[in-house]
């Protein structure tokens, strides 16, 4: 009988292991992982997912189990059995979590670090921003007007007036505002959606005109807040072609939720052929904001009539202040 039991104990054992690495594996929370970095990020999340998934089948299984095998039966009125104290038992479940969080801890560190870490936030409110030229005159939506009026001479960076993290490093300045992001490379082209190349290092050299942003692509795992008066950056390496939504995570205003964008990852050819375009239409029209249209420029209404039917609004009423 003993030995039966022990034999059942190393099958359930083997079974859960088997079933946590697996759903560790192949849970398919995340989305696609676009940057080098993601995969750090998802190593650590899948197996802290992995011990979760075990530590579920273990306690569900020992409750369900002892629902049915302790049940009440019929016509028995007794008390349960006294028990006080099992000091064995309380050192090893305060051992275990103890032992797994603090390695939790660590690896999430390591990856953190790994990933930059504070290091983005690190960036000093320094002399780039008062020398940044402010070449385009753009207008906010009405509701803003007055905040990006004020700010304007601070306001769009030309490309190049931030740090570039050396050679090999696609760095663009990208500012924030209410409610869109502006992406600015070399050769006067500002663009309203993000071009990238694959298999490059890129650094976002950030800043805001306005209020408190947020960088966000959630299939690179990372997000930065980004900043009025100060700089902040962020640094990743894209890994698969495609095309990925550009998020703002920070709340920022009454259309918040619309301040979203689109950042392509392109083979290197594309990347090349996009940008040499971009070029083309930037010096044949040095206001050109291009790529999905200038979200800045338009009125509440034209802003707002896109999201209308996603919305199910037939009709939409403004304020204008
Ligand atoms: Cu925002």
């Amino acid at each position: 009988m003993k030995k039966n039991n022990l034999i059942l104990g190393i099958v359930i054992v083997v079974l859960v292991t088997i079933a946590s690495i697996w759903y560790g594996r192949n849970n398919g929370l995340l989305p696609v992982a676009a940057g080098d970095e993601a995969l750090l990020y998802d190593d650590l999340f899948n197996t802290i997912l992995a011990i979760a998934f075990g530590f579920f089948l273990i306690i569900e299984g020992v409750l369900i189990y002892s629902i049915v095998k302790f049940r009440r039966r019929k016509g028995d009125e007794t008390d349960g059995a006294t028990i006080h104290e099992n000091l064995t038992l309380e050192i090893v479940w305060t051992a275990i979590p103890t032992v797994i969080v603090m390695w939790v801890a660590i690896y999430s560190f390591d990856v953190y670090t790994a990933m930059q870490g504070s290091q983005g936030t690190e960036g000093m409110a320094h002399g780039g921003m008062s020398h940044a030229v402010a070449h385009h005159d753009r207008g906010g939506m009405p509701t803003s007007k007055a905040t990006l009026a004020s700010t304007n001479t601070d306001g769009v960076l030309m490309a190049g007036t931030l740090a570039n993290g050396g050679d090999d490093v696609v760095a663009i300045d990208v500012s924030a505002m209410q409610f869109a992001w502006i992406f600015n490379y070399p050769n006067e082209v500002a663009t309203a959606e993000l071009h990238v190349p694959v298999g490059k290092k890129v650094r976002l050299n950030m800043t805001a005109v306005d209020v408190l942003h947020a960088f966000w692509v959630p299939q690179l795992r990372i997000k930065q807040d980004v900043i009025p008066g100060r700089e902040t950056f962020l640094e990743f390496t894209p890994r698969v072609v495609g095309e990925y939504p550009v998020v703002c995570a920070e709340l920022c205003g009454s259309y918040h939720g619309g301040m979203r964008t689109t950042m392509v990852i392109d083979t290197p050819d594309d990347y090349q052929v996009w940008l040499k375009d971009q070029q083309e239409i930037a010096a044949n029209d040095p206001e050109a904001i291009v790529a999905t249209g200038n979200v800045a420029d338009m009125t509440d209404q034209e802003f707002l009539s896109g999201k209308a039917s996603q919305l199910g609004v037939d009709h939409l009423h403004m304020q204008h202040k």
